[in-house]
């Protein structure tokens, strides 16, 4: 009895050793041209062997208050729910004309009924039909490794399974029809940082 349970431990160690992932940290590193940290780049990396299955993803915020969109900047892997409460005492109208996802939410107050499912990999603009200013933009990738760097213009995606990945950068400020900067990169057991250099301004959020 006393062995086999021995036995039996032996067996499991061996099982969980040979399947165990291997896991890193990747911090990103991001500055303009001038050398300046660039904050609220969207920044991800995509197994190279294809995205993983999609899971149940947990629905995403972006209130309005004080006819501002909460927060500015937004990244969500394809298939999350972004849910729009409006926080303010006025009505807002939001809505985007983007390809990646066009959607309308007519004027309205509180929480409206249901929440945008965004599907599709892509930049989408979203505005306010009644206060002009108001701006908001999602970058929707195919990849749960994602993160957005903090005013230092770092971030680090946490515990990637060993492997190769595309890395890239996107940032608002960045002109449309400049390509994506992105990096191969091999992630084995230890942490690594990457450095990209954006063609954006460091751009304070617009008011
Ligand atoms: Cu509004």
């Amino acid at each position: 009895m006393r062995l086999s349970s021995i036995h039996f431990a032996a067996a499991t160690q061996l099982c969980c050793l040979s399947t165990s992932v291997v896991a890193a940290d990747l911090t990103i590193d991001v500055k303009d041209t001038a050398g300046a940290p660039v904050v609220d780049t969207v920044v991800y990396a995509e197994p190279v062997s294809g995205p993983a299955a999609a899971s149940k993803k947990a629905t995403v915020v972006i209130e309005q208050k004080g006819r501002k969109f909460l927060p500015l900047v937004s990244v969500v892997q394809a298939g999350t729910d972004i849910a729009f409460p409006n926080n303010d005492s006025v009505r807002h109208h939001v809505y985007s004309f983007s390809p990646a996802k066009s959607f309308e939410l007519q004027l309205y107050s509180g929480v409206p009924g249901s929440p945008v499912h965004f599907d599709k990999p892509g930049t989408v603009v979203v505005g306010c039909n009644i206060h002009d200013k108001m701006v908001a933009y999602i970058h929707v990738v195919a990849t749960s490794h994602f993160s957005k760097t903090d005013d230092a213009g770092k971030a680090v995606l946490t515990g990637l399974p060993s492997g190769k990945y595309r890395v890239k950068a996107w940032h608002y400020g960045t002109p449309q029809s400049v390509s994506l900067p992105e990096q191969l990169v091999s992630v084995t057991t230890s942490d690594e940082v990457v450095a990209f250099k954006l063609n954006a301004k460091a751009v304070p959020a617009p008011q």
